[in-house]
């Protein structure tokens, strides 16, 4: 039924092992495609900022967050998750884009072994996915997270116009090494957000360490998938120093409100925050959560609108920063 028909890195930096098998399926004009996706759960130490400081984590293919997967609404996912024989840990995956089994897809797996399934990305919009395993809490918070962008089967339009830059942004805790999972559970223990990995990971003006920020040239219309994948916790996202143009809720084209100042993003939900600075002169924004005690423990990202943007940044392989 389904014709192989080439092959190719899905976002060749985010996932690293990963293969993506395009397949055709032509059933009444409309074109669907078959995508393979292979992770690899690695429990091993990671730097959690900028300086370089490592904890033991569990993360997908050794990343935080996971790779980056990102296909078209009404494309089948083929998924195969990969529980490393060098891991203590049983792990899962959930995908919140998927509608399944959570007894059965979802399972958790021991490790050595290995759970295929496929799911119909059915929804548009930006989806997390993250581990279910005992305890879901310290699953989740050690780094067991990632995000799914479903493009809308219709593409682009006035309503949903296309962006000049993209970025993911996902939130995740840090608790201090070796608190137990009831700990994690109720909060105790925590000492910051991470964004994409890193406290303060784009925010040079409250980490000299940090090396990165997001770019835009004046007036471009920047599009940020935001996840909240804080166990406990909503984000408030806000753009200091700007408006959200628009906003959709889930992601899905359908959800869109208008000129927004501060958004709660639920734990483990997502949404896209378009910001259009002016075209006139350089500015900055500040991207941050706005319950203090997650800005000023990490939770900041600073976007820079300036003539001198670089050309590749917020696009192609170059929209989850590492
Ligand atoms: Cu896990």
């Amino acid at each position: 039924m389904f014709k192989k028909h080439n092959q190719r890195e899905i976002v060749k930096k985010a996932l690293v092992t990963a293969t993506l098998t395009l397949s055709i399926l032509a059933t009444g004009g409309v074109v669907a495609e078959t995508l393979k996706v292979n992770i690899n759960v690695k429990e091993k130490d990671v730097a959690i900022d900028n300086a370089g400081t490592v904890l033991p984590m569990w993360t997908y293919e050794g990343e935080i967050p996971g790779p980056l997967v990102r296909v078209k609404q009404g494309d089948i996912v083929d998924f195969t998750l990969t529980n490393d024989p060098a891991n203590k840990q049983s792990h899962s995956i959930d995908f919140h884009a998927a509608r399944v089994d959570v007894l059965d897809e979802f399972e958790s797996i021991k490790p050595g072994t290995t759970k295929s399934f496929t799911f119909r990305a059915d929804y548009p919009g930006v989806f997390i996915y993250h581990c279910g395993s005992e305890s879901m809490a310290e699953h989740i918070s050690r780094g067991m997270y990632g995000v799914i962008i479903v493009d809308p089967e219709d593409g682009y339009n006035k309503s949903f116009p296309k962006p000049d830059r993209e970025y993911v942004l996902v939130q995740g805790d840090l608790f201090e090494a070796g608190t137990s999972a009831d700990d994690i559970k109720m909060g105790t223990g925590w000492k910051g957000v991470l964004v994409n990995g890193k406290q303060f990971h784009y925010d040079p003006v409250n980490d000299p360490n940090a090396t990165q920020t997001l770019e835009s040239k004046p007036g471009e219309r920047v599009r940020i998938y935001f996840v909240n994948a804080l166990i406990n916790e909503a984000a408030a996202f806000h753009p200091i120093a700007g408006i959200w143009e628009r906003v959709w809720d889930n992601g899905n084209p359908k959800n869109v409100s208008w000129g927004l100042q501060t958004v709660e993003v639920a734990p483990a939900h997502g949404m896209i925050f378009d910001i259009v600075s002016p075209s006139d002169r350089a500015t900055n924004n500040a991207l941050v959560d706005h319950r203090m005690k997650h800005a000023l423990n990490g939770a900041i990202s600073v976007l820079m609108n300036h003539e001198d943007a670089a050309p590749g940044i917020g696009r192609g392989d170059q929209i989850l920063l590492r």
